[in-house]
């Protein structure tokens, strides 16, 4: 509750009213809308040619010169998203998120009518201790005792953070007068997220600098091809400098060998990190905590809330083991910035970003809602519903399963058809959204059971479609 306010004059008591007369009608927009959109999302939107561009024949509106009345604004507004896909819905299977977790969302809608800045306490007050309270519990889930982390805009730019501190780690000159080690090199597997080579490139190493370590036939990185590519770099006068062990592939969803990992980062003194913006989650569940065993050897994590943990997007988080290293590497004086309290309380002196929104009360909201033992059930349940789809495409003759799923992502082909162009027919076709990826030599769809709200009977409903539409190529 707000102090008592102090007696304001005449006009700005109707300035006030006025104002919030005005959020007032905005309010019942939002709610409107969100209705609207939550009573249609199952049924996916004619797919709209991206060439035909945002016309005003189709809009009603475009941005001018003189602006245009709120009632036309919102009705463009309201067309647009309309007919835009939603991911809630149960048609929607493309990505490594799906569903809606209602408590999260409820936090979300609020957080842009705070419109905090997540860099200093005079600003974000108890925000901050959110904030830090669940990066708090993340990093003890990932066994880190004195961790520490910060949320950001997504799991690219965490691992961009890890490779940043690593590599002002192994080349501590780095970040005041430039890279002096001109032959920094990290590791990943052919498997793992694009954006490791990317960041290369990102940090001033180049994405040459980059080996890709081979994979065994369920998407484990080969220890032996990752020690024999250290060894050959070294060899040629490299410096070996970081590996990346992903918790969860993004097409196969398979987990890469955490301890051997550790094993090998330990003996050839070189930063590990896991990439588990997909998989870092099943450190919640007992059931399938051992996918990731070890995380607390690793040097720092990935985890990403908006995939298997359903919290709108982005919700991101970068977690390190050692407390102290984000402030090392990303702190900058900034006087006009942080002016009060203990930089503890300054969140904005570990940040990569400057403003930064906020992504942590959704993910607070959610688990003060769920509790571990609510997430430790959603997981449990989105393996079991992947374990259903995989037995269902095993058992039929006109379907090919790549692998056993080790997670959450069931990969398999229709057998003489072309993936790709089954997922471009239902796509066109608005029956569904899903997607297709290199899975163990071929192009295979890739089913992502992450939204716990579909049951067996959509599983079974998705691998109809597929079928259906496969037959009429
Ligand atoms: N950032 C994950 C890659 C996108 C996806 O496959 O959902």
């Amino acid at each position: 509750m707000r102090d008592e306010q102090p007696t304001v004059d005449h006009g700005v008591h109707q300035r006030r009213q006025a104002q919030s007369k005005k959020t007032e009608e905005i309010l019942e927009i939002l709610s409107s809308l969100a209705h609207e959109i939550c009573s249609q999302e199952h049924q996916l939107p004619r797919r709209i040619d991206p060439t035909e561009g945002l016309s005003r024949d189709r809009i009603g509106v475009s941005i001018s010169d003189e602006g245009h009345e709120l009632d036309q604004v919102v009705e463009a507004l309201r067309h647009l998203v309309l007919t835009t896909p939603s991911s809630a819905g149960d048609n929607f299977l493309n990505q490594l998120f799906g569903g809606r977790d209602p408590v999260a969302t409820l936090a979300e809608m609020l957080t842009p009518i705070l419109n905090s800045s997540m860099y200093t306490f005079k600003v974000a007050g108890p925000q901050v201790l959110v904030e830090l309270e669940v990066l708090n519990r993340m990093a003890k889930k990932a066994g880190y005792q004195d961790g520490e982390g910060t949320f950001v805009p997504g799991g690219s730019i965490a691992n961009l953070v890890a490779m940043i501190i690593a590599r002002n780690q192994a080349d501590p000159g780095a970040r005041d007068k430039g890279i002096s080690c001109k032959q920094l090199t990290a590791y990943t597997s052919d498997q793992s997220h694009y954006s490791i080579k990317k960041n290369a490139g990102l940090i001033g190493i180049g994405r040459d600098s980059v080996r890709t370590v081979s994979t065994d036939t369920r998407g484990h990185m080969d220890l032996e091809d990752l020690l024999r590519l250290i060894r050959c770099d070294r060899e040629a006068g490299r410096q070996p400098f970081f590996i990346n062990a992903t918790a969860g592939t993004t097409v196969l969803g398979a987990f890469d060998p955490i301890q051997e990992i550790a094993a090998v980062a330990q003996s050839e003194n070189l930063w590990m990190h896991i990439d588990g913006a997909l998989g870092a989650p099943v450190l919640l569940s007992e059931r399938h905590r051992h996918l990731i065993e070890g995380s607390e050897l690793a040097d720092s994590i990935t985890w990403n809330a908006h995939k298997m943990m359903g919290v709108p997007l982005s919700c991101s988080a970068i977690l390190l083991k050692r407390r102290g290293l984000l402030s090392t590497h990303f702190n900058e004086s900034a006087t006009y910035l942080f002016q009060a309290n203990d930089d503890e309380f300054n969140p904005g002196t570990r940040s990569i970003q400057c403003g930064r929104r906020n992504d942590a009360m959704k993910l607070w909201v959610a688990w003060l809602f769920h509790g571990d033992a609510g997430y430790q059930e959603r997981i449990n349940r989105l393996f079991d519903l992947a374990d259903y789809a995989a037995g269902k495409i095993a058992d039929d003759p006109d379907l090919t399963l790549t692998i056993h799923p080790e997670s959450i992502n069931v990969c398999f082909e229709v057998r003489g058809q072309s993936s790709a162009m089954i997922c471009e027919t239902l796509d066109s076709q608005s029956r569904l959204k899903i997607g297709f990826g290199d899975a163990c030599g071929s192009s295979a769809i890739r089913l992502v059971c992450v939204n716990p709200d579909l049951g067996e009977e959509d599983i079974d409903r998705v691998i109809a479609e597929i079928k259906t539409v496969a037959a009429t190529l």
